[in-house]
């Protein structure tokens, strides 16, 4: 099965422009529009940057940044994923039209997200991703106790047993094993490695690897200089041809484009080799 592809839609200050919040609104549509128009199956709408070190935002800026741009995404008939910790913002993208929320602290980080997804509609699926500690501390936190799968797969039951006793569906959840989130590059692989664990959990799993640090340390020049930012994109298409042998329900990329060819030759090539 083909997995499904979900592209980023970051709405935080545009460094190129001074246009404030509307302008960094208008950028995000036209994005999600454009990933739309190259293949993504859903956009995941998010105004908070969870990149290591990152601090948070006033949670009335997150709403005033993803509120809009998920209003005009909907209108434009994408299926809209909201990425976000905070109950507040989630109930206010799901008013908007949401119909996942992706929490990358998976309910850790304000518990009463998940008293908003069980009163949500019963179709809206909630994405509980692996995390440890908010981004200006989580390098503080990569310590496993055991192989990193084994333990991940352990926190994400957890996160699964809250999630039903707040009284969510089993049918509404999907798992992220949470790559960079409190993990070491050697840790990332690892977990990739044998993503197995976490899908032996019996619940989707969905995949965030695209445009990641340890891509950047993997491919980094002889004298240790990350490969920058927009030149992984062939390392991550390795990535993504494994995840689709594994059979991981999505991916979350920031290319769209190029994540839809890789996904069309593997399909292609599948005719032929059943
Ligand atoms: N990674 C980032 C943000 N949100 N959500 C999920 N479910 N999985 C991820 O791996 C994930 C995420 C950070 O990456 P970015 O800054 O490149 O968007």
């Amino acid at each position: 099965m083909t997995p499904l592809v979900m592209g980023v839609v970051n709405v935080t200050p545009d460094s190129f422009s001074d246009g404030g919040l509307f302008l960094d609104a208008e950028h995000a549509i036209a994005h999600g529009r454009q990933l739309l128009a190259d293949g993504a199956d859903i956009l995941d709408v998010g105004g908070e940057s969870t990149r290591p070190g990152a601090t948070r935002p006033l949670v009335e800026e997150e709403l005033g940044r993803v509120v809009p741009v998920i209003e005009a995404l909907v209108a434009a008939d994408a299926t809209v994923s909201v990425d976000t910790m905070r109950a507040e913002v989630a109930a206010a993208a799901l008013a908007a039209g949401a119909r996942i929320v992706n929490d990358v602290s998976g309910g850790l980080a304000d518990p009463a997200i998940l008293g908003v997804v069980a009163d949500a509609d019963p179709e809206v699926r909630y994405v509980a991703m692996h995390w440890r500690a908010h981004s200006d501390r989580m390098h503080d936190f990569t310590s496993y106790d055991g192989p990193v799968a084994a333990v991940v797969a352990d926190e994400l039951r957890a996160r699964v047993d809250a999630l039903r006793a707040a009284g969510v569906d089993d049918a509404r959840i999907v798992l992220d094993p949470g790559l960079g989130f409190a993990k070491t590059p050697q840790q990332n692989w690892e977990l990739l490695g044998r993503i197995g664990l976490v899908q032996e959990l019996g619940f989707p799993v969905l995949v965030g690897a695209s445009r990641k640090r340890f891509l950047g340390e993997l491919l980094a020049a002889p004298d240790g200089t990350p490969r920058p930012v927009g030149e992984r994109e062939l390392a991550h298409a390795a990535i993504l041809a494994t995840l689709v042998f594994h059979g991981v329900w999505g991916v979350r990329v920031h290319d769209v484009r190029a994540a839809r060819d890789v996904l069309t030759a593997m399909e292609r090539l599948g005719r032929e080799t059943t």
